[in-house]
């Protein structure tokens, strides 16, 4: 029988090439997002099972988790950005909706689903944070501040659960093409195209390989945290782009 893999934010993205990639390793996944249909359409292809699932809600959580017998893995994926401007013009509906998905969110359904991962005897909780979860940057203060916090509690859990059966690995990325920046900048394409012109962003499969390479390690190899940017991207705030061809 295929151990469980659950992703969390799994109908685009990094969530849904990691589905696929952790399918490929031999996982039934249980694809959980709000867009139940589009992971309806990825659970068909890998033969997993999509359930509706927003982090937002505790009765879509407990409803989520309630669906999910068994699992040995957890990506907690769901998460994101609203908004880019300085902290002195913050938005707090934009401020609370980032703590709520990111951190909140992966809490609830940690919370849900950890006593499974342990139960497995071979428990893996990955959580993908961001390079805004190591570094402030300018205008990024309300998903900077989430993202620490998610990694905050990541880590907490790590120490928390020492001895047990259980490995917590934290995949930070950089500047990955999906659809991050147009959720970030409002639907604005173009704003949102600005973030990968001149250079070669990751794309989701890049980290969602990464994420399979860690989950598979044997159990005694925990790869506590795993930053992972574009060659051209030093850090958030810096980076080398190519002036277009004439
Ligand atoms: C996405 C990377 O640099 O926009 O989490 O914060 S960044």
């Amino acid at each position: 029988m295929r151990d469980t893999a659950v992703v969390t934010g799994a109908s685009s993205g990094i969530g849904a090439a990691t589905a696929r990639a952790l399918a490929a390793e031999g996982f039934h996944v249980v694809l959980g997002a709000r867009r139940v249909q589009r992971c309806q359409e990825i659970a068909k292809e890998i033969d997993g099972t999509a359930v509706a699932l927003d982090v937002l809600d505790p009765d879509s959580v407990a409803a989520f988790a309630a669906a999910v017998p068994t699992a040995r893995v957890l990506v907690n994926n769901a998460g994101g950005a609203q908004g880019f401007g300085p902290a002195m013009a913050a938005q707090e509906d934009q401020w609370r909706w980032m703590w709520e998905a990111n951190v909140l969110g992966t809490l609830r359904v940690t919370r849900a689903l950890l006593p499974k991962l342990i139960d497995s005897g071979d428990g893996v909780l990955v959580t993908v944070t961001s390079i805004a979860a190591l570094e402030a940057y300018d205008n990024g203060s309300g998903y900077t501040s989430a993202k620490h916090a998610q990694s905050a509690v990541h880590r907490t859990l790590r120490g928390e659960h020492l001895g047990q059966p259980v490995r917590f690995i934290e995949i930070a990325p950089g500047m990955v093409q999906t659809e991050f920046a147009l959720v970030r900048f409002g639907g604005d394409v173009a704003q949102a195209d600005r973030v990968y012109a001149g250079l070669t962003p990751l794309s989701a499969q890049d980290v969602a390989e990464v994420i399979a390479f860690a989950v598979t390690r044997p159990p005694h190899v925990n790869l506590d945290l795993i930053v992972v940017k574009p060659r051209d991207q030093h850090s958030a705030m810096r980076d080398y782009r190519r002036p277009r061809e004439p």
